[in-house]
């Protein structure tokens, strides 16, 4: 009996998605970097208003447990493109920005997946997984494999993150401005050319790091690494949000009758904060809050496009973030001084880099006119499951070994079910482990608290548990009151962790 209830609701769950892969929607994935789940009007927060992006939660589905599968950017766009958890893979934590490219060419990759199906396929913005053979990149040729290799027909990207070198676009293979009688060099390892760094000449600095960040200066902003030439290719961060958003609409333009995948990636609210004048000064908590108006700029103009092409009810607009927040990421840039009550994390503990909630649980908010019902899901989900749940969505099954840690929950995204994973590993500073409300850390001897930063990165050499359904925010260790579950928990997150895949 119960086995036929189980394939009778497993048919219709299928069926349910053919339904939804005959109607075959553009996708639009707007993935902020370290954005926190407190930082938006409709999650909560008082201090500064989203207007737009609070437009998608009122259209959509507003996710309450939906996870980065990482607290740091390369992990989280690792997972999310290949659908397997990146603690899994040694070599994927945080890149400096000559780095090869970590995702194999020829793996399924999420992008890979719907360009299968027909998609045309685009990633404007961020993309930190590396770029070039071993021994990273040639700046000044070719640069390949990259973006375009594991699935993107398009790709204008910043290669690392707004604060590594070099400080460039990379549209394709090329970067944008390249001169070949000024060719770039870029070093992680030594000081290379004689240009000014922020060590050296910090009056040259129109934004001071408070740690790190002390070398190459670029735009009177100092970065990690070292960089010379290509003076002519140089960004300007002020004009960053604009130019991924204009290259963002353009795509969605060109592309209009076909269906399409934009993985659109903006660089805000991550350091340097350093908003367009539009925005400066406007949000009252400096310039991080600043940068998150003008995060909530660039999704009216997309969902504007939309609408002026007549796309909004054909495309599933997905709006998320990479990981949680950080006030003080190495720059003085007022964030702290200036938060006046407002709370990047919402009501959890710990933000970008850490084991608890903070570190993880993101803003997940799901927008297809007549498809996704509106309101608000507390379904447990993680970006790992994208992947799997976009082969669904495009009628795909998904062979062994592709996305191995990603699970279809299509119903789940679109509101058809309550019913999330039932289980998932937390990747922040070490391993947590969630089983429905109930959350388990590994003991671990690393730092209790980022010393830079100050995150609370909830390592402690006692395991903990917490039940996030009466301790939202992970104050009270009730490991010692729950021996049993203690122990199921860490061998299941054994278990998990010796399989090829946590899908079972
Ligand atoms: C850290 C940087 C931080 C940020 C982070 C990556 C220092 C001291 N800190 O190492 O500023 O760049 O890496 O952020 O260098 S992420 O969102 O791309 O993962
Ligand atoms: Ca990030």
């Amino acid at each position: 009996m119960k086995q036929t209830l189980f394939l009778i609701a497993q048919a219709l769950a299928f069926s349910s998605s053919l339904a939804l892969a005959q109607d075959r929607p553009n996708i639009v994935l707007i993935y902020t970097d370290d954005l926190g789940y407190g930082d938006l009007s409709s999650y909560g927060a008082t201090a500064l208003k989203t207007p737009n992006v609070d437009r998608l939660a009122r259209e959509g589905l507003r996710f309450t447990d939906a996870h980065a599968a990482a607290a740091t950017c390369t992990p989280s766009r690792y997972a999310l493109l290949t659908g397997e958890y990146a603690w899994r893979r040694p070599g994927t934590n945080v890149l400096p920005g000559n780095a090869a490219l970590i995702v194999e060419p020829g793996r399924t990759t999420l992008p890979s997946i719907l360009q299968k199906a027909g998609y045309a396929t685009g990633i404007v913005g961020k993309w930190h997984l590396g770029l070039g053979p071993k021994g990273g990149p040639d700046w000044n040729g070719e640069i390949t494999p990259g973006p375009n290799d594991v699935g993107f027909g398009y790709a204008f990207i910043m290669p690392a993150t707004g604060d590594r070198v070099p400080t460039v676009y990379v549209e394709n293979r090329r970067v944008v401005g390249a001169d070949p009688t000024d060719p770039i060099a870029v070093s992680y390892d030594e000081l290379i050319g004689d240009g000014p760094t922020g060590k050296g000449n910090p009056d040259l600095l129109k934004v001071r790091p408070s740690h790190g960040h002390d070398q190459t200066i670029v735009n009177g902003i100092s970065r990690i690494g070292y960089m010379t030439g290509g003076k002519a290719a140089l960004w300007k961060d002020e004009e960053m949000a604009q130019v991924f958003t204009s290259k963002a609409t353009a795509f969605i333009e060109q592309h209009r009758a076909t269906p399409f995948f934009l993985y659109f990636a903006p660089h805000d609210p991550h350091v340097p904060r350093v908003p367009n004048p539009r925005f400066a000064g406007r949000s009252g908590l400096g310039p991080r809050g600043d940068v998150i108006l003008q995060i909530d700029w660039a999704v009216g103009e997309i969902l504007g496009a939309l609408d002026r092409l007549k796309l909004t009810n054909r495309t599933l607009v997905i709006f998320t973030s990479d990981n949680g927040p950080v006030v003080d990421d190495g720059y003085q840039d007022d964030a702290a001084a200036k938060l006046d009550g407002h709370r990047p994390a919402g009501p959890f503990r710990g933000g970008k880099y850490s084991n608890f909630e903070g570190g993880t649980r993101v803003p997940f908010l799901a927008r297809w006119p007549g498809h996704v019902k509106r309101g608000s899901s507390d379904a447990l989900l993680s970006h790992i499951d994208l992947l799997a749940s976009f082969a669904d969505l495009t009628a795909q099954r998904l062979a062994a070994g592709e996305g191995p840690d990603s699970r279809s929950l299509l119903a789940t995204f679109v509101g058809q079910s309550k019913r999330g994973r039932d289980d998932l590993v937390e990747q922040g500073s070490g391993l947590a482990l969630r089983l429905g409300s109930w959350k388990y850390i590994e003991p671990s001897n690393r730092p209790r608290v980022n010393e830079q930063t100050h995150t609370e990165l909830g390592n402690d050499t006692e395991p903990q548990l917490y039940d996030l359904a009466i301790d939202p925010g992970e104050t009270t260790n009730v490991a010692a009151e729950y021996p049993s579950r203690v122990k199921q928990m860490a061998d299941l997150l054994r278990q998990i962790r010796s399989a090829n895949s946590g899908r079972r």
